[in-house]
């Protein structure tokens, strides 16, 4: 080759690398103004600064480009690449992806438990999914109220609810209704609702405390959060893309500790906003937590007579 057509070639060598660059559209089922989806954010600028000429995501927005229990239907099929949202939001895909709660096993475990391979082996054959990352985890699940309660007893209630809570609530007599986290504001404002299922964090980004009273305390099950990719997409990237995005999504996991101490802090932000704990005595305790499990697994295992007891085996201790 001549030297010219040599150094032409080489001049050009930046243009074929960035024609390798793939770009992901992201779409949160969580209003972007929570927190963990402005956490998400940094992980995505982290990605693309990282990333220039391998791989950038587009973060496209939340629930209004895509309504957030239509966001794993968009992740099956296509419609966009990654969904950053939880099981109980695409139970309309699969009803195995609401099990993910009842982990006791932690991500980092499931990653060497044979976890992390049994739930895609789950997500692609039933939601061509690839699950890449748990980015939140060690987060239980409590009742706020605006209305005092004395024992585990939910009776002229209604409560707003997810998938995650359906069962074990109807079972304390609630009236349950389902909302997107977006949705739960007004109703509570319009006296809709008398109380709602959710994290112990994450209600100060929604504003909710202005209308919380109580929260029933302790808490059951381990929110999980996610990121899920479509299949056809995952397989399609470029090998060295894909090893990127899985080394990048694996160190968003990696930080899931920090919820231990950001949770413990948003226990207290709660008391200070002058949200009241309740208790029940210590029997009432006991069996309101092992009701909630109990619950949850044989939900799960009715659900999915499938894999119900496989991701038992992975999930619970
Ligand atoms: O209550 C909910 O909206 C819900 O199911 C959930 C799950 C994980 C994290 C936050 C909320």
């Amino acid at each position: 080759m001549k030297k010219t057509a040599l150094l032409a070639l080489l001049a050009a060598a930046p243009l074929f690398a960035h024609a390798q660059e793939t770009t992901l559209r992201l779409v949160s089922a969580f209003p972007e103004n929570q927190f963990y989806v402005k956490r998400t954010i940094e992980w995505v600028e982290k990605i693309n600064k990282e990333g220039k000429g391998t791989l950038q995501i587009n973060f496209i927005g939340g629930p209004k480009a895509i309504p957030t229990f239509e966001v794993g239907k968009s992740v099956q099929s296509g419609v966009v690449d990654i969904g950053f949202t939880t099981g109980a939001f695409y139970t309309n895909v699969m009803p195995e992806a609401d099990i993910l709660k009842l982990a006791e096993t932690s991500a980092a475990e499931q990653r060497k438990n044979g976890g992390y391979e049994l739930i895609n082996r789950i997500w692609a054959e039933k939601a061509n999914m690839r699950y890449l990352a748990k980015v939140v985890e060690f987060t239980p699940f409590h009742i706020y109220l605006t209305k005092k309660i004395d024992k585990p007893d939910l009776t002229g209630l209604k409560i707003r609810i997810t998938p995650v809570y359906r069962e074990f609530f109807q079972a304390m007599n609630a009236q349950v209704m389902t909302t997107a986290p977006g949705e739960v504001y007004t109703a509570l404002e319009r006296g809709v609702i008398d109380g709602y299922g959710w994290p112990i964090h994450a209600l100060f980004d929604l504003n909710w405390q202005e209308k919380t009273k109580f929260r029933v305390d302790p808490g059951f099950y381990n929110a999980e959060v996610g990121l899920v990719m479509n299949l056809d997409k995952y397989k399609g990237l470029p090998a060295r893309t894909r090893e990127y995005l899985d080394r990048q999504a694996l160190a968003y996991e990696r930080q899931n500790d920090f919820w231990k101490s950001y949770n413990q802090n948003e226990a207290k932000r709660q008391a200070e906003a002058g949200i009241q704990t309740i208790t029940f005595d210590a029997a009432t305790t006991k069996a309101y937590v092992e009701r909630a499990k109990e619950i949850g697994w044989a939900t799960a295992i009715k659900a999915s007579p499938q894999y119900g007891e496989q991701l038992k085996k992975v999930l619970a201790r």
